[in-house]
């Protein structure tokens, strides 16, 4: 199982918005055949596996995932091992997919398969946690990405941002790009930055088959801009990926720069306003309905300290860089708390250096 995990994050910048998940099929002790999820609408780990065994019969199948039931894009895995005469299939998790949840196995059983579920579970859950967040509540995993000097700052008071991070964390967020269904940020940082947030293969620092296939689907970029600041020309709406353009749904819709690009890329979305600028929860809930996993903010400490606020963030990557930015530049979130009841607790989940710079993953406990 601990293999399946293994293979099963091969599949975490394309199998989207399928969880990605591992298989291994073993026979009289040996590996027989291995496998994890391929591009969506195509095959499922199982498939895969069998695919590479030839003959599975007899053999145990260890996947990250249980088995699916349904007619999707593919035809249920549950029946593929049936057919191919497998004996035994032991899952880590049940698949929270409620088209499945539990009738995978069910279907197993029923056959005659003999099957077990629950192994490594902690760890398959930690694989898959937005689709998993996305089949329980509607909406995905939401993970902001800020970066900080030693000294808490993360903006120089001339709003100077970019490249406080050296290299290895900038190819670190690419990966994290890659992996998520949506990229959040704000009008402000568009208009600092002029940021283009998309996964470029030659940033990512895979292997050029994985990074081509990587960077063949670029994630949903989402900008909120209530007050419509985002000028025609800004990189945010230029071609290379899909945008969702938020805005006051006050105000009518912008219209959209000219060209044919521009319509089949950018979408207009009126959003009413909330306890915090624009009501934040609808639109992940907008975008859980678009089937959205894991979803990555990139913005500046304002709609960061925003999205904590009304309970939004579910973990904070922070990049810690050696170096001292000052008293004058912005801290690392706008958070105004004045009463040490007010402070929000976090849970440091990991803590690691990524080239010369410091990566803090943690959650808020609400
Ligand atoms: C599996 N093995 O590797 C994955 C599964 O639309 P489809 O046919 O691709 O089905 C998507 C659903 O299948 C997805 O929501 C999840 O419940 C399950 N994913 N199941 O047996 C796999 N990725
Ligand atoms: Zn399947």
């Amino acid at each position: 199982m601990a293999r399946a995990l293994q293979l099963a994050r091969g599949g975490r910048y394309w199998a989207m918005p399928n969880p990605h998940v591992g298989c291994v099929l073993v026979r009289d002790g040996q590996v027989i055949g291995e496998g994890f999820t391929q591009p969506a609408g195509s095959n499922h780990a199982e498939i895969e596996a069998l695919k590479a065994a030839g003959d599975a019969r007899g053999a145990t199948a260890y996947v990250t995932l249980e088995p699916c039931s349904h007619h999707g894009k593919t035809g249920p895995c549950a029946d593929a091992l049936v057919v191919a005469g497998v004996s035994r299939v032991v899952a880590a998790m049940e698949d929270p997919n409620p088209q499945v949840a539990g009738q995978g196995l069910a279907r197993l059983r029923a056959a005659g398969i003999e099957t077990e579920c629950g192994l490594l579970q902690a760890e398959a859950e930690r694989v898959i946690p937005g689709f998993i967040a996305r089949m329980r509540r509607g909406r995905g995993r939401v993970r902001a990405k800020l970066a900080m000097s030693l000294d808490g700052r993360t903006a120089m008071a001339s709003g100077e941002s970019q490249w406080i991070t050296g290299p290895a964390a900038r190819q670190d967020v690419q990966r994290l790009r890659a992996m998520s269904c949506a990229i959040v940020t704000g009008s402000g940082t568009v208009l600092a930055d002029d940021c283009a947030l998309t996964v470029r293969a030659g940033e990512l620092g895979l292997p050029a088959v994985e990074a081509a296939r990587a960077s063949a689907r670029q994630p949903l970029r989402v900008v909120v801009d209530s007050r419509l600041q985002v000028p025609f020309g800004a990189r945010i709406l230029n071609a290379d990926a899909p945008t969702l353009w938020c805005h006051d749904e006050a105000l009518p819709a912008p219209p959209l720069p000219p060209g044919a690009d521009a319509q089949a890329t950018i979408e207009t979305f009126g959003l009413p306003r909330g306890a915090n600028g624009l009501d934040l929860a609808l639109l992940m809930d907008a975008l859980g309905a678009r089937h959205c996993n894991e979803i990555l903010v990139e913005c500046g400490p304002r709609l960061a300290g925003s999205l904590l606020q009304v309970g939004l963030l579910d973990e904070l990557i922070v990049y810690m860089a050696p170096t001292l930015m000052g008293n004058l530049a912005q801290p690392l979130l706008h958070l105004p708390l004045s009463q040490m009841a007010d402070k929000v607790d976090l849970e440091l989940a990991d803590v690691r250096r990524v080239g010369r710079d410091w990566r803090f993953t943690a959650m808020p406990r609400y």
